[in-house]
């Protein structure tokens, strides 16, 4: 039986892969950092997995979990996740993202195990920042934000720690992946949890920063699955994992509300612009620009051709199935308690 340990295990993709793992039999370990409100919502279910305090800014806790555990494949899923957050806590973001990968593979290369532990790295689109669509792993990164320099770190240490070490060491460069588990911070949940409350009459709108953003939005299972077949290859390696097609945030407004059979029509410019229910006339959306970005990713389109010839990786869930099934999940959690109970 292989043995893994799932830096990040409570946050979405922590959650989605240690499910998978299970499913095919490993022996899990996942590492939480402290936290005083309670965070193990996502895995509440999977009641197999081993999970252990420590902390992607703290070694010596990185490195004493390493040696006890001894795992086969590690994981890391960790970080500070949200690009706007970033500007304004830089600094953490960099010791997080940036130096939490570092001391993981260094602790990698001093520990005596009698393992050759491999080691991914979730690295991220963000770190292609402006550089213009479509991206590969042969793309020039060009990262405009805390979060996407401190991701490049990690992806060079990753890479270094390969060549000069002998490190089995992979980065998995994903571009946005979201499920029915996202956090409510991000884009997609964010629409989706707000349209579950306008359906129950619990809020009147969502206000939204850059509509115009595009993004390559997948399916974290198909991400995971993907993650996982990065290890399983024969051979350390970079893997850009997309789906190849781009939408607006605009669009997953209008798909979203479609679901609920809400159409929605635009008007206005600029941040004055507001989402109209047609048949109601009802502002559904409108426009706060304190949730622009002090610098914003316009376009992000991944090309995972390398994936798909060397890991026969490709994504399964369209980009039309994951709206429906988020939208779908939040509309039931959305619902008044009195209907929840009908
Ligand atoms: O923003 C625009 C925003 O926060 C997507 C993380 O998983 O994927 C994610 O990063 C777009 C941006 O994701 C709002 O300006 C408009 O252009 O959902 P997001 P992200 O920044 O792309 C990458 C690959 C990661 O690695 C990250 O960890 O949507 N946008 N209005 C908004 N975004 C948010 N959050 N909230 C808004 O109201």
């Amino acid at each position: 039986m292989k043995t893994a340990l799932i830096t990040g295990v409570t946050g979405q993709d922590g959650a989605v892969l240690a499910e998978l793992l299970l499913e095919k039999g490993y022996s899990v370990h996942g590492l939480r950092s402290y936290s005083a409100v309670p965070d193990t919502a996502r895995i509440e279910h999977l009641d197999d997995v081993v999970l252990h305090y420590g902390d992607m800014s703290d070694g010596g806790s990185l490195t004493r979990l390493i040696e006890t555990i001894k795992p086969d494949e590690i994981y890391n899923m960790a970080g500070m996740s949200h690009v706007h957050v970033s500007f304004d806590m830089p600094e953490l973001t960099a010791d997080v993202n940036g130096l939490g990968p570092l001391r993981i593979l260094d602790a990698l290369r001093v520990l005596d195990t009698d393992k050759d532990i491999k080691f991914y790295q979730a690295s991220s689109s963000e770190m292609f920042g402006r550089s213009p669509a479509p991206q590969s792993e042969e793309t020039s990164f060009q990262p405009c934000s805390p979060y996407g320099t401190a991701k490049l770190h990690a992806y060079w240490s990753v890479r270094n720690y390969r060549d000069a070490h002998g490190l089995f060491a992979s980065n998995g460069i994903l571009f946005n992946h979201e499920s029915a588990m996202r956090g409510e911070e991000f884009v997609t949940r964010k629409i989706t949890k707000a349209i579950g409350e306008i359906e129950a009459g619990q809020r009147d709108k969502i206000t939204l920063g850059n509509l115009d953003a595009r993004r390559d939005w997948g399916h974290a299972k198909d991400y995971m699955a993907g993650a996982h077949a990065i290890l399983q290859h024969d051979k350390a390696d970079d893997f850009v994992l997309a789906s190849g097609q781009s939408y607006s945030v605009r669009d997953f407004v209008e798909r979203a509300f479609a679901v609920i059979d809400i159409q929605i029509e635009w008007q206005g410019e600029g941040v004055d612009e507001v989402g109209v229910n047609v048949k109601t006339g009802q502002t559904l959306i409108d426009i706060d620009p304190a949730l622009f970005r002090p610098k914003e990713v316009h376009e992000l389109i991944g090309d995972a051709s390398k994936a798909k010839e060397i890991l026969n990786w490709s994504p399964k869930i369209s980009f039309d199935k994951l709206v429906e099934e988020m939208v779908q999940a939040d509309r039931i959690e959305g619902k008044s308690p009195m209907m929840r109970a009908a």
